[in-house]
């Protein structure tokens, strides 16, 4: 049995603001995993154009998440940062990763669904193949522990069946099974408008998420006007079962505060909403607000950023290369 040297990668789109979601569901692992472990952290730009970005507007959200990676705590001396298209390999092993993957894995992907809606025809293929792209970001590193929020557990599944497939059709124990690290109490932030919809990038309307960019009166605007319903608060977990807007409230609380749902319920249960969004609404602005401030004080150094990035990416097309080398040998190209 082979053992592979463990190494953590995860990454995240530039399609717009990061928000409460990524930093809850992500980003707070990747700052911690940085103590114990060798990170690769990827802004996933060729991820993007699977829907169609303008280019301007691309570049600049590049430079904006990476400015937001180190603004919430990345380190780029201990961490590769890095952007997914300054390292060729990610498309070559793509491309190898195409021809493993079935047809029928790919069509059982929920978030090609939601993404496509109604009328898959127009989608881009691109889009259809996300995750072998995903697959081939992770593997390129040979990575063994992969931090996501929930929603991406289908996709890193798959990608542990195309390390497996690739082992298994070439005899080679060459891949790692990747492992997904999904830990905390807000693995899963939903809409502030909607707590049935996850808080998402591209939802339209702005008061359903949290920016890591909103300013304090921003972020207290937001958490008064979140949905709610009409019941007090319970005392118990099981109190919020179908109470959607409830249970998504209390967990972004307990998760900012660094404690349970219960906690929580302990705190507030039986009160109206209104006392638990006022304390929301303070713990958001003390946690987030420094994280904005320090955003837009590297988003003015686009020097600084574009050095991180290109250090990044060499030192990620050290690792990466000779890997996607020996998949070329191993599916039998020439390598010279
Ligand atoms: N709502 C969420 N709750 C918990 N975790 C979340 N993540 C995203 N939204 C939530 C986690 O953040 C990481 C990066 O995600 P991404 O930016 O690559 O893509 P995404 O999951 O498609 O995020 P969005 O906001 O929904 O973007 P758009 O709207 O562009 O599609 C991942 O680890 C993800 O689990």
């Amino acid at each position: 049995m082979t053992t592979f040297t463990p190494r953590v990668f995860s990454g995240m789109q530039p399609t717009g603001n990061l928000h409460l979601g990524n930093y809850l569901g992500a980003m707070l692992n990747w700052v911690k995993m940085q103590d114990t472990n060798e990170c690769v952290y990827c802004v996933v730009d060729m991820h993007a154009i699977t829907l169609w970005q303008n280019p301007i507007a691309l570049r600049q959200a590049i430079r904006d998440v990476t400015a937001a990676y180190l603004a919430c705590g990345l380190d780029p001396k201990r961490s590769i940062i890095f952007n997914q298209s300054q390292v060729p390999e990610h498309a070559e092993l793509a491309w190898v990763f195409n021809c493993v993957a079935r047809l029928g894995w790919l069509n059982r992907m929920t978030q090609f669904k939601d993404k496509a809606g109604k009328d898959k025809e127009a989608a881009s293929v691109g889009l259809y193949v996300y995750p072998n792209l995903m697959a081939a970001d992770i593997l390129a590193y040979k990575a063994t522990h992969v931090p996501v929020g929930e929603d991406q557990k289908q996709h890193l599944e798959l990608a542990r069946d195309i390390a497996a497939k690739f082992n298994n059709d070439y005899e080679v124990e060459f891949f790692p099974q990747p492992e997904p690290y999904i830990v905390g109490t807000a693995t899963r932030v939903m809409s502030l408008r909607d707590g049935t919809k996850k808080m998402s990038k591209s939802d339209p309307s702005d008061l359903s998420r949290i920016n890591l960019t909103d300013s304090a009166d921003d972020i207290a605007k937001k958490i008064r006007k979140a949905k709610t319903d009409m019941d007090a608060l319970p005392s118990e977990p099981a109190g919020l079962k179908g109470r959607p807007e409830a249970e998504n409230l209390v967990g972004i609380f307990a998760a900012l505060n660094g404690g349970t749902v219960q906690d929580v319920l302990t705190q507030f249960g039986g009160g109206q909403f209104s006392g638990l969004k006022n304390a929301l609404a303070d713990l958001a602005v003390e946690k987030l607000a420094p994280i904005a401030i320090e955003t837009k004080r590297l988003q003015a150094d686009q020097t600084y950023i574009d050095q991180v990035l290109a250090d990044g990416s060499a030192r990620a097309r050290a690792i990466a290369a000779p890997i996607v080398k020996d998949v070329r040998e191993i599916v039998g190209f020439l390598v010279s």
